[in-house]
């Protein structure tokens, strides 16, 4: 392993203390993510054409990989499915999902662990505008993921976030709650189901307790998320879609984790209330 550390102390102590962190120009544009931009859009071309859809992209360019995607869903929204459900299994980004420096950070930030990739916890989300089925609701990730108490979510968008995209929402500090108790269905949008079904018990008081940020990231730039830091999804009331790319790392040596055999939680099939019948409020 590197032995170059990849974060100051100053980083490391802002991520204890906040328990998220924000590396500008982590990623190298052209070997890391170009590859997986240019993917989608190959991708949505052969959507377009295995439909036969009347749609003219401009050729590929770093800026515009998404070219087409609006009118697709516009279309027809199970095209969209179709596209978020393929992007996953792109090479560049499964290269990217098992970097190295992931690892290293893991090692930086968690002292004395063993870190472990997340399976079914990495993905590219695709947040369209004016949709709310598949925004997050304010949580903690653990609940939604296992594996274990003390991982780690690495954040990093595909598109330059603006304001009227909804970038995500975080309460620095939060994860000093611990695990917070959750009901397993969103009474205010029936239509969520699994992990975006949860929401936190006493969540209007939880949510004043801290300040809010909701920081404006670029491609390249990577978020480290603690497990148990509240965030939430924007709303994007943009003309774009916001694409971003999650990974989810945990810790093989942490105890709760190691109690229930590392399981993962919805994306695995598994209730996580017979994991944790403790922390479900319903
Ligand atoms: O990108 C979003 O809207 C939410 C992301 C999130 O909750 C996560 O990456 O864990
Ligand atoms: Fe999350």
């Amino acid at each position: 392993m590197n032995q170059d550390k990849l974060l100051t102390d100053a980083q490391a102590a802002e991520f204890h203390s906040n328990g998220v962190l924000i590396l500008k120009g982590f990623y190298d544009l052209e070997r890391d993510i170009c590859p997986i931009q240019q993917a989608i859009y190959e991708i949505i071309g052969l959507v377009i054409s295995k439909y036969e859809l009347p749609i003219v992209r401009p050729d590929f360019s770093p800026k515009n990989f998404d070219a087409g995607f609006l009118q697709l869903i516009a279309i027809n929204r199970s095209y969209g499915a179709e596209i978020y459900d393929a992007i996953k299994q792109i090479p560049a980004f499964i290269r990217l999902v098992a970097l190295q420096v992931h690892e290293q950070l893991f090692l930086e930030l968690r002292t004395g662990s063993m870190p472990a990739v997340a399976a079914g916890g990495f993905g590219i989300r695709i947040d369209n505008p004016n949709e709310d089925r598949f925004r997050a609701n304010w949580h903690q990730e653990y609940p939604a993921q296992l594996r274990s108490l003390d991982g780690l979510v690495y954040w990093s968008p595909l598109v330059t976030v603006t304001e009227e995209m909804g970038p995500v929402e975080f309460c620095p500090g939060s994860q000093v709650e611990g695990p917070i108790p959750v009901f397993t269905q969103d009474k205010n949008n029936p239509e969520k189901v699994g992990a975006y079904s949860l929401t936190l018990k006493d969540e209007v008081n939880l949510l004043k307790k801290y300040t809010h940020v909701n920081p404006l990231t670029v491609p390249g730039d990577l978020v480290i998320v603690d497990f148990l830091v509240l965030h939430a999804s924007g709303h994007n009331r943009s003309k774009r879609s916001r694409w971003s790319m999650q990974l989810r790392y945990f810790n093989f040596m942490e105890p709760t984790g190691q109690s229930h055999g590392w399981k993962g939680s919805y994306a695995a099939g598994i209730d996580f209330s017979q994991i944790h019948p403790e922390l479900c409020a319903d």
